[in-house]
C-alpha cells in the first residue's frame, strides 16, 4: 500500500524536509506517533463523562454492550456529539459575545480603539432586527443592536426564539425550528442545557439527544451570524480585493508578524498600529518595514477586509516558524496548537498570548482588552521589532510559493457584483441562470484541515470536479486558505476549470463589475463564523422563488474536517436543509441509531443530512447527485 501524502502544498513540502534535518517536530511527526489510534474514540463508544468508567462498547458485540451505568453505544455516542457541539457554540458564540460587548463600549462611547466603520450596515441590521433606526443618533443604534444580539444569550423565556436566528431566515424554516423544539432561545442556556442533559444519568435517549445538539447547533449559528454581522459594522464589509497567499508572502528583509487565531477585534488593532510603527521597524533594520501576514480564520478576517496576505492555513500553522522569518506569532482563540511554543524554541520567533483564558506555556503573554487595545498591540509590535534583531538569517528559509488571490465576496459584495447586470433585479441574473442550469448548484465549502487526509488534497480534487460540473463555489475557513494557497482563487482558475455555461456566467459578472474578466473560480467568504454570509445569499434567493432552503440546489461540504467548531457548523447546515458531506470518518460509527439519525431521519426531518464520504473524486459525485435531486423536485 502507498503511503499517504502529508500535503500538496508546495510550501510546507519544501519545509518539511528541513524541518526533519533540524529534528524539528510537526503535526504530521505527532500524528504517526499516535497510530494506532484508539478504535473505541474512532468509534465514538468510548465514554467519560463520570468517574465510575471510563466505559467502552465492544463493537463486535463480544464484550460489554452497556456501561457501567447501563448506557448503550447509541446513548454514549450521542452524548459525545451533543458535547462536540456544545463545545463549538461555545467557542463561536464567546467570539461573538466580545464583538457584541465592544459594539456596545462603542454605543457607549468607551472603546476609543474602536468605531462604527459600516453605518449603513449597522442600519441595515436594526432595521432587520425591528429597532426602528430610522431617526435615531447612530451610537444609539449601535447600543440598541449590541443590546439586542446580547439578549440572544440571556433571555429566559424558552419560547421566544433568539433574535439573530429568528430574523435571518425563511419564514418556513422558523416554524420547522419552532415545530421541533429545536429553536434556540438562548445561546449560553441551550450550551448549558447540552452539559446538563448529557450528565451521567440524564437524557439517555439518542434521538433526544441529538435533538438537542441541533438545537445546539442553531445556537452555534446564531452566535456566528452575529459575530460576522457586526464585525463588518466594527471594521467593515468586506469587498473584493486582489492580494496573495502561501509561505512566500513572508518577507526576508521585514519584520514579520503572524496574526493567527479568530477575533478580528485584536487582529485589526494589530494591523492599525503596525502601520504606524513601519519607521521603527526601518530603524532597526528592516528595510521592508513591517509585513503582517495571517493564518487560519484571523487570516481570513484581515485578507478579506485589509488584503493582508495569507500566510497558511491551520494544518501547516508550524510550517510559518520553520520558516526562520516569523519575528512574532499573535494569537487570540481557538486552532491555535500547543506546538508553536516548541517549534518557537529552535528559532528566535515570539509566540505571543493574549487572551485571558488562551494562554501557552512558554509563550510570552500580553493581556489584550478592548479599553486599552492600542496599547498592547504596541507592546506587541515592539517585541516583534526586538525579535527580527535576533533573527538568524542563515536559519531563514522562506519558500519561493505563492498565488495571487482575489478574497472579499461578502453577500453585499455578490449583490454589487450581480447589480451591475441587473440594478433593479439584481438576483435575477444569478435565478435566471441556476434555473436555466448555466449554473447547476452552490456548493460551500467549509472548515479544517484534518491529517487523517492528505492537507488541501479533498478541499482541491472536489471543488474542481464540482466546478467542472458548473457548480458555484463559495469557500470559508481553512478550506478558503487551501484555495487562496493553490490558486482556486483566481481568473485563471476559472479559465482552467471552470464548466463552459459556469466559466460563461462568472465571465458576465465579473466583466461588468470591471474585473475584466471573469471572477474566480472559487468565492472568497470569509472566515468561519462567516459561513452566515452564505446563508445569507441562499435565504435571500429562496425568498426569491417562494421556497424554503431545503428545496435550493445548494450543498455544503467540510472534506477535512477536525473541530468541534465543524462539528456544530456542518451540524446546523443540516439543520437549515443542506446535504451537508464530510470527508474524515466522524466518530459516530459505533451506534447505527445515530448514524441512521444524521445521514437518513434528519432528511425526513430537515430536509438536510450528512453525506460521509472519504474519496473525494466520490464525494463529488454525491454532491452532484444532491444537486441533481434538488433541481429535479424544483422540476430545473
Ligand atoms: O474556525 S476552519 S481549523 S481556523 S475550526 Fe480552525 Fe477549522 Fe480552520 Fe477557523 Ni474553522
Amino acid at each position: 500500500m502507498s503511503k499517504m501524502k502529508n500535503t500538496i502544498d508546495p510550501a510546507v513540502n519544501y519545509l518539511l524536509p528541513l524541518a526533519k534535518k533540524a529534528g524539528i517536530e510537526t503535526v504530521w511527526d505527532r500524528f504517526a506517533a499516535m497510530k494506532p489510534q484508539c478504535g473505541f474514540g474512532e468509534l465514538g463508544v468510548c465514554c467519560r463523562i463520570c468517574w465510575k468508567g471510563p466505559c467502552r462498547i465492544d463493537p463486535f458485540g463480544n464484550g460489554p454492550q452497556r456501561g457501567v451505568c447501563g448506557a448503550d453505544a447509541n446513548t454514549i455516542v450521542a452524548r459525545n456529539l451533543a458535547r462536540m457541539i456544545a463545545g463549538g457554540a461555545a467557542s463561536h458564540s464567546d467570539h461573538g459575545r466580545h464583538i457584541a460587548l465592544t459594539l456596545l463600549e462603542v454605543g457607549e462611547g468607551h472603546a476609543p480603539a474602536y468605531r462604527i466603520k459600516d453605518e449603513q450596515k449597522l442600519r441595515s441590521i436594526a432595521e432587520k432586527l425591528n429597532l426602528a433606526p430610522a431617526d435615531k443618533d447612530i451610537r444609539q443604534v449601535a447600543k440598541e443592536v449590541a443590546l439586542a444580539s446580547l439578549e440572544d444569550y440571556s433571555r429566559q423565556n424558552y419560547s421566544i426564539p433568539c433574535n439573530w436566528t429568528k430574523s435571518t431566515m425563511t419564514a418556513e424554516r422558523v416554524d420547522k425550528l419552532l415545530d421541533l423544539g429545536i429553536m434556540p432561545h438562548n445561546i449560553d442556556a441551550v450550551i448549558a442545557e447540552i452539559m446538563a442533559r448529557t450528565h451521567v444519568g440524564c437524557d439517555a435517549d439518542a434521538a433526544n439527544i441529538l435533538l438537542g445538539g441541533l438545537k445546539g447547533a442553531l445556537a452555534d449559528y446564531n452566535g456566528m451570524c452575529l459575530s460576522t454581522e457586526l464585525s463588518d459594522v466594527l471594521f467593515g464589509t468586506p469587498e473584493p480585493v486582489v492580494t496573495t497567499a502561501n509561505l512566500g508572502v513572508l518577507k526576508e528583509d521585514a519584520v514579520n508578524i503572524a496574526v493567527h487565531g479568530h477575533n478580528p477585534l485584536l487582529s485589526e488593532i494589530v494591523c492599525d498600529v503596525a502601520l504606524k510603527m513601519n519607521e521603527e521597524a526601518k530603524k532597526a533594520g528592516a528595510k521592508e518595514g513591517i509585513n503582517i501576514v495571517g493564518i487560519c480564520c484571523t487570516g481570513n478576517e484581515v485578507m478579506m477586509r485589509r488584503g493582508i496576505p495569507l500566510a497558511t492555513n491551520y494544518l501547516s500553522q508550524e510550517m510559518a516558524i520553520i520558516t526562520g522569518a516569523v519575528d512574532a506569532m499573535v494569537v487570540d482563540v481557538q486552532c491555535i496548537m500547543p506546538a508553536i511554543t516548541g517549534v518557537a524554541e529552535c528559532f528566535h520567533t515570539e509566540i505571543i498570548t493574549t487572551m485571558p483564558v488562551n494562554k501557552i506555556t512558554g509563550a510570552t503573554h500580553i493581556e489584550f482588552r478592548e479599553d486599552s487595545a492600542i496599547d498592547s498591540a504596541r507592546k506587541i509590535v515592539e517585541l516583534a521589532i526586538d525579535a527580527f534583531k535576533r533573527r538568524d538569517r542563515r536559519k531563514v528559509n522562506i519558500p519561493d510559493y505563492k498565488q495571487t488571490a482575489i478574497a472579499g465576496f461578502s453577500a453585499e459584495a455578490i449583490m454589487a457584483a450581480l447589480s451591475k447586470i441587473d440594478a433593479k433585479d439584481p438576483l435575477k441574473p444569478l435565478i435566471d441562470n441556476i434555473i436555466n442550469g448555466n449554473i447547476q448548484g452552490i456548493a460551500l465549502f467549509a472548515g479544517c484541515n484534518n491529517p487523517r487526509t492528505t492537507h488541501d488534497n479533498n478541499f482541491m480534487t472536489i471543488a474542481k470536479e464540482l466546478a467542472k460540473n458548473n457548480v458555484l463555489i463559495l469557500a470559508t475557513g481553512c478550506g478558503a486558505g487551501t484555495f487562496a494557497k493553490n490558486g482556486l482563487m483566481t481568473q485563471e482558475a476559472t479559465e482552467a476549470y471552470a464548466g463552459d455555461s459556469l466559466k460563461a456566467v462568472l465571465t458576465t459578472i465579473g466583466k461588468a463589475a470591471g474585473l475584466n474578466g471573469p471572477l474566480p473560480l472559487v468565492l472568497h467568504m470569509g472566515s468561519c463564523v462567516d459561513n452566515s454570509r452564505a446563508v445569507n445569499v441562499a435565504v435571500t434567493i429562496a425568498n426569491k422563488l417562494g421556497v424554503d432552503l431545503d428545496k435550493l440546489p445548494l450543498v455544503a461540504s467540510a472534506p477535512e474536517f477536525m473541530s468541534e467548531k465543524a462539528v456544530a457548523i456542518g451540524t446546523w447546515a443540516v439543520a437549515l436543509g443542506l446535504p451537508t458531506h464530510i470527508g474524515i470518518v466522524p466518530q459516530i460509527m459505533g451506534s447505527s441509531v445515530v448514524v441512521e439519525f444524521l445521514t437518513e431521519k434528519a432528511k425526513d426531518l430537515l430536509g438536510g443530512y450528512f453525506i460521509v464520504e472519504t474519496d473525494p473524486k466520490q464525494a463529488a459525485a454525491k454532491l452532484v447527485a444532491a444537486i441533481k435531486e434538488r433541481r429535479k423536485g424544483l422540476g430545473i
